[in-house]
């Protein structure tokens, strides 16, 4: 691809020229949850001509076979920078080397993947998943341990970097405690599954105190399953998820969730920024850990009027 002027004092006849834009294709895992939501607009708000950049973008549905043609047709176009959320964490190195061999610097956002090699990536950028599960499970642990809690665990999308970290942190925060998971299974960030998902646990067994659902998204579709089953969310049976969307921050207010943790989707300015360090040749930090809070019922009330997503 052609070779943009570097820093001031170019050759170029304007400031803002063409030749200064950075084109960067997006690869984004879907639209599966209100987290999901926000932080495509944050990218789509962030990325734009205004600020330097050529933004193309396009959602995978949650199937890698999209992200990995997605990720080959920005490689064939030539683009500057190519950033995506891998929907999983496995299975991605033969495309990394491609771009890595067509020197396109890659950009992993939100979610990492496993590859042992990580020249094939320049930065990752998003939470630390473990210690969200890690705090959600303290959190239970402190409230709850001692009372014999049966919990189930509502499951991200199998493979998945946050599924598979947010169970770890939680599986470890309650290890020793008498909070004891009877059943896991995946409802793949969505709403829809996670009330299917709860609605097949409440037939099985009668005796549920708490669910820990891996997003915002699968509790509120809990909170339908357990309203249809005649029981009391939030009393009868305790949630706590990830995220924070408002959605889930309302139902915690509301006192359907008793507590949720943070995860921050705002990634659009850190994204532009390091895509521009990047092509300016700058060093860049291989991994940037975007902070989280946690919210239980009261913190939500107060945190929900300027809560921007
Ligand atoms: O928690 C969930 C979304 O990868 C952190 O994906 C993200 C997760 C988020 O579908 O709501």
């Amino acid at each position: 691809s052609e070779q943009a002027p570097q820093g001031e004092g170019g050759e170029g006849e304007s400031a803002g020229s063409s030749t200064d834009t950075i084109t960067l294709g997006f690869s984004q895992v879907g639209a599966e949850s209100g987290w999901r939501a926000a932080n495509t607009k944050s990218i789509q708000d962030t990325l734009t001509a205004e600020n330097g950049f050529d933004l193309k973008f396009s959602d995978a549905q949650q199937k890698q076979e999209n992200q990995i043609q997605a990720i080959r047709s920005y490689i064939q176009q030539q683009v500057d920078v190519i950033a995506f959320s891998p929907v999983v964490e496995t299975g991605w190195d033969a495309v990394l080397e491609e771009a890595k061999a067509a020197g396109i610097p890659v950009i992993l956002t939100d979610r990492a993947v496993d590859s042992e090699d990580d020249t094939l990536y320049e930065s990752f950028i998003g939470s630390d998943f473990v210690l969200e599960g890690q705090t959600a499970g303290e959190w239970a642990v402190e409230q709850y341990d001692g009372e014999g809690y049966k919990a189930v665990e509502l499951q991200g999308t199998t493979g998945a970097a946050p599924m598979i970290d947010r169970q770890q942190g939680f599986a470890d925060a309650i290890a020793g405690s008498d909070i004891e998971i009877i059943d896991s299974q995946t409802g793949n960030f969505t709403r829809t599954e996670g009330k299917q998902v709860m609605e097949g646990f409440l037939q099985k067994y009668d005796d549920i105190d708490l669910v820990f659902a891996h997003n915002d998204d699968m509790g509120l579709g809990a909170i339908e399953a357990i309203e249809a089953a005649g029981k009391v969310p939030g009393e009868d049976i305790k949630i706590i998820t990830v995220d924070a969307v408002k959605d889930g921050m309302q139902a915690l207010a509301d006192g359907k969730i008793n507590f949720i943790v943070e995860c921050n989707p705002l990634l659009g300015p850190d994204l532009a920024e390091i895509a521009k360090k990047v092509i300016a040749g700058e060093e860049v930090q291989k991994r940037i850990v975007v902070e989280d809070q946690a919210f239980d019922q009261e913190a939500a009330k107060e945190a929900l009027p300027d809560r921007q997503y």
